[in-house]
């Protein structure tokens, strides 16, 4: 049992015992004055209390004043009316101009029918949050005529219309295997309009969960508040699809007053667009904080191992590390995530390893010390002779169908081992691959191999990852948060982002190791700099009862 014990996260948030998915809804109460609500990031989560699988959703609810260490409170909602009795799930928050807060979550009633539901702090005035009510008018939405009853949830944070001095909320939704997002329109989140149209329909997407509509910048200026539109501004349609448990955006053109939004490629982002995460990682949710003028992304990890084993191991499911997400000014075609700063506070023990080459076929270790929780940042370049010479044509690559870290081709894979044992019986390698087409084109691919993860027999284990844009003159670069059973990565500053469970059986406590491979068969690949840091665990005191 001692690598069931190992494998709880040190700094990803998890609550002590039993099953968590989705984030509900976070956000910095920051809106209306530095007191009104003491500066708290608030998570809300969905919970089940008395077991380590899914089922009786409740909210519940951590607070931070640095998105890194948590305080557990109780429980912030729980089934207890005919509209949310089989599940109060995901939901949204939207700051009134008031400074006020409202809360719009579905229900899944005592029909297991989908509503939405309003419901507001009981003492405003409280910065915990702990009291909830629920509205008299609840539902405040039901499913709409050709809507089925099991096919309408997650309203998202509401954004505000000036023109017509209305709130626009949207919520996923689908007809057979079409996918879409419905708008209402609202002055007071009790009464809704219905919004002609579709926001956005993709055929073939299934149910749409978890919708996340938000603005990005254009001209570098940060974060923007979720209502920010106007000249230099694009907006981001993210969907979750539960047929493959993947989240999905793309980046386009929001016109509200035809209640359109048209991706800015409307071939590559028609189906819709990249993956947010390539490994495991669904429900995602974004949030402005006002408190540092950004966008703040997390989602839900969820287990990759078996119900039973997570039954006996008494929980399931950790959070990401909050990503940063911005528009990429240089690619101007995806999104950027990088790990909050804050994360960076819990760093110790810098190891640096500049300048180590290594050869095609050999494993470099490096001496970093205990490795089970790390923070690694690592570039790498290829001799530019190599990448002109080199006449195979694999531009075809994939990660998913690859065989991984243990492939060879000319120009890759090459990168980082960690969890990894001595005798590397145990490696999860975060690893780059360079394809060149027939024309001379090179094409960079960044991959995350789970197949030698781990002896467990239970366990899902994939190659994840895709093409990662890399500009001319850009070294390939990768920053890699470990933490026990998760590997979350960032390839070429959050252009590709792989997250990972991985459940290791012999590589675990003092016996974790990090290696730098290459094997390819012709590349030399320099690391020109690697630098390690050990992770101190975050704080997450005792629960308030
Ligand atoms: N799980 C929630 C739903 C959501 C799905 C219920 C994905 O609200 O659609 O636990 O996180």
């Amino acid at each position: 049992n001692e690598e069931l014990i190992w494998q709880r996260t040190a700094y990803h948030f998890q609550p002590f015992k039993n099953w968590m998915n989705g984030i509900v809804y976070n956000s910095a109460l920051l809106t209306t004055g530095p007191l009104f609500y003491k500066g708290w990031y608030h998570l809300f989560y969905q919970y089940n209390p008395v077991s380590a699988v899914w089922g009786n959703i409740t909210w519940g609810h951590a607070v931070s004043h640095d998105l890194i260490n948590w305080l557990h409170l109780p429980l912030a909602m729980v089934p207890d009316h005919w509209y949310d009795m089989n599940g109060v799930w995901t939901g949204s928050a939207t700051f009134l101009p008031d400074g006020s807060l409202v809360m719009l979550y579905t229900g899944s009633t005592n029909e297991s029918a989908q509503v939405q539901n309003l419901a507001y702090p009981a003492d405003p005035s409280d910065p915990l949050l702990l009291n909830w009510v629920k509205s008299k008018a609840n539902p405040v939405l039901v499913p709409p005529p050709g809507i089925g009853s099991k096919d309408f949830r997650d309203p998202t944070t509401a954004w505000f219309i000036e023109s017509d001095n209305s709130w626009r909320v949207m919520i996923g939704s689908r007809n057979g295997m079409t996918g879409f997002s419905l708008v209402y329109k609202t002055k007071d989140f009790v009464e809704y309009e219905l919004l002609d149209g579709v926001l956005h329909a993709v055929p073939g997407t299934g149910m749409w969960e978890c919708v996340d509509f938000y603005p990005v910048s254009t001209t570098g200026n940060g974060g923007l508040d979720t209502s920010a539109n106007g000249l230099g501004v694009k907006h981001v349609l993210k969907v979750s699809l539960d047929n493959y448990m993947n989240d999905y955006y793309a980046i386009g053109t929001y016109d509200a007053r035809a209640n359109t939004w048209t991706p800015d490629d409307p071939v590559a982002d028609a189906g819709i667009g990249a993956r947010v995460d390539y490994g495991k990682y669904y429900a995602s949710k974004s949030f402005f904080d006002q408190n540092k003028g950004r966008r703040v992304l997390w989602s839900w990890i969820g287990e990759t191992d078996s119900e039973q084993t997570d039954l006996r191991k008494g929980w399931a499911s950790v959070q990401t590390i909050p990503r940063v997400v911005t528009f990429d000014e240089k690619t101007k075609t995806n999104l950027l995530q990088w790990p909050v700063e804050e994360v960076e506070a819990l760093r110790t023990d810098a190891k640096d390893f500049s300048h180590v080459k290594v050869n095609p076929g050999s494993v470099v270790p490096l001496d970093v010390g205990t490795a089970t929780q790390l923070d690694i940042e690592a570039e790498f370049v290829i001799d530019e002779a190599e990448l002109v010479g080199t006449v195979e044509a694999d531009v075809g690559y994939n990660c998913s169908t690859s065989a991984g870290a243990a492939g060879r081709s000319a120009l890759g894979p090459f990168g980082l081992l960690v969890l990894a044992d001595k005798d590397l019986l145990e490696q999860t390698a975060v690893y780059f691959y360079i394809g060149r087409a027939i024309d001379g084109s090179l094409k960079t691919y960044f991959c995350q191999d789970e197949l030698r993860s781990s002896k467990a027999k239970d366990l899902v284990k994939r190659v994840h990852g895709s093409m990662v844009p890399v500009l001319h003159g850009e070294k390939l670069s990768v920053r890699i948060l470990v933490d026990h059973s998760v590997v979350e990565s960032f390839g070429q500053g959050g252009r590709t982002c792989i997250t990972s469970r991985v459940y290791p059986t012999k590589a675990i406590y003092g016996a974790a190791r990090v290696f730098l491979f290459n094997n390819a068969t012709e590349a030399v690949v320099t690391a020109t700099s690697v630098r390690v840091w050990g992770m101190n665990a975050a704080s997450v005191p005792t629960m308030l009862s």
